[in-house]
């Protein structure tokens, strides 16, 4: 007797609570939006594997550094002045490794290095990274990140690298995002079709999708600067901070961009690293770490400022040039600016 097969009681392997569904992967993600790109050839998904790749090596140091001698500074500066930590050094190495070895890169500006390196000639892609960024909460257990910014070079392939290719505007970017170190690790990115975050498993050594879309909250109730250098801040950022306090609004600042920032992406915020008597031209680097978050910002519906001027629209001249910051919450940054 042939039995028939009742299609009804068959449990779906797709809803079966016996196992929940644990999402796409990193991996799979951009190989199924790898359509999206302008230049869709494969090499911009392989650079940003390899980026995935470095940051779970970087994720594990950074995970065992209270344990082995990793810790502490390395004995010399690196061109921002800042003292080099034993673990900024080795995130450059282990990306600047990765990315030699996948291809795609032909120039890479690091904040740890005073000028580009020159992987491969034949690369497409020029990328600008501080490999570990709040460094100075490194020894503390506190958050630290990755930010990284992609651009199509300019001149030919094969070709010496020109400062064309290297010192474009931010709006240039192909792709941008950052990895946070944190109480669980993130990645998260935008190619220019929005932002999507991905969260590792350890245990399975994988990203995986757990931010799909992410959208900047337009207002928040959160305001990120370093009052401790209050005295030397120009009068209509002092007038803002006031504003911020005459709001009840709540002050968090970790002092850690990355996760300052990914905090107010998701809740909501501002964050300031302005002008200030010592830094006439604010602090942060704009090609390394301002374009990236701004245009992950932009992408996210949120908005980033030099306080006056959009960063995005900044043609860089130098390569560690600074800027004052102004980024998070749209409504937020728009009100910070009627104060200037
Ligand atoms: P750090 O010097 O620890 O590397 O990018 C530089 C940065 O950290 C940011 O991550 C952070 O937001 C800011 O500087 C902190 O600077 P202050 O100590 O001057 O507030």
């Amino acid at each position: 007797m042939q039995r028939s097969i009742n299609k009804a009681n068959t449990p779906s392997i797709e809803t079966s609570r016996i196992a929940q569904p644990i999402g796409s992967t990193l991996d799979r993600f951009i190989k199924s939006n790898q359509d999206q790109f302008a230049y869709a050839s494969g090499e911009l998904s392989q650079l940003l594997r390899d980026i995935a790749l470095a940051s779970k090596v970087v994720n594990r140091e950074v995970n065992k550094a209270g344990l082995i001698d990793i810790m502490g500074a390395v004995g010399s500066q690196n061109m921002a002045g800042d003292d080099q930590q034993k673990l900024d050094v080795l995130a450059n190495i282990r990306f600047t490794r990765a990315l030699a070895k996948g291809g795609e890169v032909c120039a890479l500006v690091s904040e740890e290095a005073d000028t580009f390196a020159d992987l491969n000639n034949e690369g497409k892609y020029v990328i600008a990274i501080d490999p570990l960024d709040g460094s100075s909460n490194i020894d503390v257990n506190v958050s630290i990140g990755t930010i990284f910014s992609i651009y199509r070079r300019k001149s030919p392939a094969g070709t010496p690298i020109q400062q064309e290719d290297i010192l474009q505007r931010g709006a240039d970017q192909v792709a941008a995002g950052y990895v946070l170190y944190g109480s669980s690790t993130m990645m998260v990115y935008t190619t220019g079709h929005g932002v999507n975050g991905f969260t590792y498993e350890p245990t399975l050594g994988e990203y995986f999708l757990s931010h799909p879309d992410m959208r900047m909250p337009a207002d928040g109730k959160v305001y990120s600067i370093n009052e401790g250098s209050a005295n030397s801040f120009a009068q209509p950022v002092k007038e803002y901070v006031q504003y911020c306090k005459d709001q009840k609004y709540t002050a968090r600042y970790i002092g850690s961009l990355v996760a300052d920032f990914h905090r107010n992406m998701l809740k909501g915020g501002i964050y300031i690293y302005p002008a200030t008597a010592k830094d006439p031209n604010g602090k942060l680097r704009l090609i390394y770490e301002c374009n990236a978050l701004a245009f992950v910002a932009e992408q996210a519906g949120g908005k980033a400022t030099n306080g006056s001027m959009r960063i995005l629209d900044i043609v860089p001249e130098s390569l560690h040039q600074r800027t004052a910051f102004y980024v998070g919450s749209k409504n937020m940054v728009d009100k910070s600016g009627s104060f200037a």
